[in-house]
C-alpha cells in the first residue's frame, strides 16, 4: 500500500429478472450488491415491468437500475455481479435472450468506453432499450452517456411501449 486510495467512480448497473419471483430477485440482488466491498449505493430506480426483448414465449421482465460509487475495476465489478447472478440461480447459455432468474449488466462505468471480449461499456443496446433508459433516468436524468449523447435525447427517440412502472412493488412480490 502506498497510502493512496484507489479512485472511486460512479457506475450504473442494470438489473433484470423474469423467473422465480422477479421482484424478490431484484430486491435480493440490491442487498447483495450493497454487501460488496468497495461498492456503495448512490441511487436505485423504480421497478418496471417490461415485455421481453427477444423470444416472446417467456414471462415479462422486471427491470431496474442501481447507481453505485465503486473503487472496483470494471472487470472486478463484472465478476462480482456474475457471482451474485450465480447465487441467484442464474443458468447461462441455454437460449440467447432467454428467461433468467437474474441478469446484472454493467451499463456505465464513469465515462469510460471499454471494448474487450469480456466487457463492453457502455453496455451494448443501451441506447435502444426503454427498460434501461427509463430507470437510468430515475437515477440521473441529466446523465451523459459516453459515446452516445444525452440520456434525455436518447429517451425522446426510444418508444416506451411495453414498459410499466410498478408503483406498489413493496407489497406485490
Ligand atoms: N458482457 C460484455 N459486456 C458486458 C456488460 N457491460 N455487462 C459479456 C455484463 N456482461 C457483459 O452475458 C454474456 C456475456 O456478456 C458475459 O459473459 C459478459 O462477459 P450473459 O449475462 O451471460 O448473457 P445475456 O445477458 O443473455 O447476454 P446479452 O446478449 O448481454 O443479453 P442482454 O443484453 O443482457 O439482454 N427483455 C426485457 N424486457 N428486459 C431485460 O432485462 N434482458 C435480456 C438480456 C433479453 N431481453 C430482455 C432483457
Ligand atoms: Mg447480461
Amino acid at each position: 500500500m502506498n497510502g493512496v486510495s484507489p479512485q472511486t467512480l460512479t457506475a450504473f448497473i442494470g438489473l433484470g429478472s423474469n423467473l422465480e419471483s422477479p421482484i424478490a430477485q431484484l430486491k435480493s440482488a440490491r442487498l447483495a450488491i450493497n454487501a460488496l466491498d468497495n461498492v456503495q449505493e448512490l441511487a436505485f430506480s423504480s421497478l418496471y415491468a417490461s415485455t421481453p426483448m427477444g423470444p416472446q414465449d417467456q414471462p415479462d421482465y422486471v427491470n431496474a437500475v442501481m447507481c453505485v460509487a465503486t473503487s472496483l475495476s470494471p472487470l472486478d465489478l463484472l465478476h462480482a455481479l456474475q457471482a451474485i447472478e450465480l447465487e441467484h440461480g442464474r443458468v447461462r447459455g441455454v437460449q440467447r435472450w432467454g428467461a433468467r432468474t437474474l441478469d446484472l449488466d454493467v451499463l456505465l462505468y464513469g465515462d469510460q468506453q471499454i471494448d474487450t471480449p469480456e466487457l463492453t461499456v457502455p453496455h451494448k443496446g443501451i441506447a435502444e432499450r426503454a427498460f434501461v433508459l427509463v430507470p437510468l433516468s430515475d437515477c440521473d436524468a441529466d446523465l451523459l452517456i459516453s459515446g452516445k449523447g444525452k440520456l434525455s435525447d436518447l429517451l425522446r427517440n426510444c418508444p416506451s411501449t411495453g414498459l410499466r412502472r410498478l408503483n406498489n412493488y413493496e407489497s406485490s412480490s
